[in-house]
C-alpha cells in the first residue's frame, strides 16, 4: 500500500469507526467530560433514629373512624430514641393514651404522670414516654378504642 493508500485508510478508519464511537459516547454521558458527582437533590426515606418520635392525634380522630394515630406502628431503639411523645391535635373528643399490653418486667407506662384511667388530653396536650423494656407495646385511647390504636415495637 502507497502512503496515499495509507491517508485514505486512516481518513476512512477515522470517519467511520472512531467519530461514531465519539458521538455514541457523547449521546450516553452528555459529553466528552468526565461524569462529574451527582448533585442533584432527593428526599431521603427509610426509618432512621430521630431524638423523640412524635405520634399525632390528628384533627377529627374523635368522629372520624378514618383516622387514627398517626402513625399508629413505632419502632424505638433503647439508647437512641426511646423516648416517645403523643401530641393531641384534636379538638373535637378528649383521648388518652392507655397502654392495654407491655413486656414482662417492664414498669406500666399507664401508672406514669399520675394517669388514671379515662384521664384526658385535649387540644394541645401531649404526654411522654420512655420505654426502658424491650419488646411490645399496645395501647389505645380509651374514648375511641374501636379505631384508635397502636403498637410500639421497643428493641435494644
Ligand atoms: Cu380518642
Amino acid at each position: 500500500m502507497g502512503g496515499g493508500a495509507k491517508a485514505a485508510v486512516g481518513i476512512v478508519v477515522i470517519v467511520a469507526i472512531v467519530i461514531p464511537i465519539l458521538l455514541g459516547y457523547v449521546l450516553v454521558h452528555g459529553s466528552l467530560l468526565p461524569v462529574s458527582q451527582n448533585t442533584g437533590t432527593g428526599t431521603a426515606t427509610g426509618t432512621g433514629t430521630s431524638s423523640t418520635p412524635t405520634v399525632i392525634m390528628p384533627q377529627g380522630v374523635g368522629n372520624d373512624q378514618s383516622l387514627n394515630f398517626q402513625p399508629s406502628t413505632i419502632r424505638l431503639v433503647i439508647g437512641t430514641n426511646n423516648t416517645i411523645e403523643f401530641m393531641d391535635e384534636d379538638n373535637t373528643a378528649p383521648h388518652n393514651v392507655w397502654f392495654t399490653s407491655i413486656p414482662s418486667g417492664a414498669t406500666n407506662p399507664n401508672t406514669a404522670a399520675s394517669q388514671a384511667s379515662f384521664y384526658q388530653l385535649h387540644q394541645g396536650d401531649s404526654v411522654t414516654y420512655t420505654l426502658t423494656v424491650p419488646g411490645t407495646y399496645d395501647f389505645e385511647c380509651q374514648f375511641h378504642s374501636t379505631w384508635m390504636q397502636g403498637t410500639i415495637t421497643v428493641t435494644s
